[in-house]
């Protein structure tokens, strides 16, 4: 799916919309100052990075009425009006045969990413790697944080139909295209909706019955039947444990190790089917305090993404 030579496009997406914390848009540009881009290169990849350009613009489109919640959602315009642009800009990378690498950011952006790579690959499998489900809907949604919808968007679930995302959101995601992988930290509506739209989830219970091998092996059958067919992966670091990835807003105990979450992008790697990437919600708190936690969970999203592109032990 990716044309030669291979290409990976980094769109650095600093917004934290989606959520009411800060810190989570400072993730992006610390992953580029660790060395992200030349790291890819190191790894064979051609990188399209460009660095004159301000990724703030991308996230504070200007917005003609203020943006009220409309019913539980928080900053609804903003966060839809960032997604369609996300989507258009995954859609031309991921079009162009390139691998689009989203770094945010809080995981609102999942809406836009996947369904950027759903305009071209309508039959793409989805790997959702996060402690939470992000599976609510605005109606069942208990804080009106949309970094907790993302799933019910793509996959068009009762209540999603709604301004301003039904101008240009459709659903564009089967409950068989997605499998989950670390859950630990599901709404009881959510559960519900995991339920009754039969999706394949791996929580921690299942990672630490089977090991993360099994689990990857049976998450890719799943997903995509042993077949040819393009991936996309959406990593968020707080599937990994806090011991981990300390910077992370709010940390949820029992994560995946070090090991697990790069076995995960290096399984992925193996597939040869990853079309687009991506990393999301390390947080940065920029207080000197907190410095080393920070720089731990950025080195841990660098080499995720150099992993999920191809970097092996040996
Ligand atoms: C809860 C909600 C959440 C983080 C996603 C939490 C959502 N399910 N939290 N990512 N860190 O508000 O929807
Ligand atoms: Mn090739
Ligand atoms: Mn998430
Ligand atoms: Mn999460």
């Amino acid at each position: 799916y990716l044309s030669e030579p291979h290409t990976a496009a980094i769109i650095p997406c600093p917004f934290n919309g989606g959520q009411g914390r800060k810190g989570v848009e400072l993730g992006p540009n610390r992953l580029i100052q660790a060395g992200l881009p030349s790291q890819l290169t190191s790894l064979g990849w051609s990188v399209s990075y460009d660095p004159s350009e301000d990724p703030r613009e991308a996230v504070a489109p200007p917005l003609p009425e203020g943006d009220a919640p409309i019913g539980r959602m928080k900053n609804p315009r903003l966060v839809s009006e960032v997604n369609r642009k996300l989507m258009g800009r995954v859609g031309d990378a991921v079009g162009k045969g390139w691998l689009p690498v989203t770094l945010g950011g809080d995981h609102s952006l999942g809406m836009g990413t996947v369904a950027g790579t759903k305009s071209v690959h309508p039959d793409a499998a989805l790997i959702w790697v996060d402690a939470h489900a992000d599976i609510n809907t605005p109606e069942t949604t208990p804080s009106g944080n949309l970094h907790g919808l993302p799933v019910s968007f793509l996959l068009g679930l009762s209540g999603t139909d709604v301004a301003p995302f039904n101008s240009w959101m459709k659903p564009c995601l089967r409950p068989t295209d997605i499998v989950y992988i670390g859950l630990r930290d599901v709404d009881e509506g959510e559960k519900r909706l995991l339920r009754e739209n039969g999706i394949r989830c791996f929580t921690m219970h299942e990672v630490d019955k089977y090991g993360i091998g099994r689990v990857m092996e049976m998450a890719l059958d799943h997903v995509m039947g042993g077949r040819e067919m393009p991936l996309h992966l959406s990593f968020d670091v707080d599937a990994l444990d806090p011991t981990v990835a300390p910077s992370t807003g709010t940390p949820v105990r029992g994560g995946l190790t070090f090991r697990e979450g790069h076995y995960i992008t290096e399984a992925v790697a193996e597939t040869g089917c990853l079309v687009a990437l991506d990393i999301m919600r390390q947080e940065v708190n920029p207080s000197l305090k907190d410095s080393m936690s920070a720089d731990e969970t950025v080195a841990v999203g660098c080499s995720l993404a150099r992993a999920a592109l191809g970097e092996t032990l040996l």
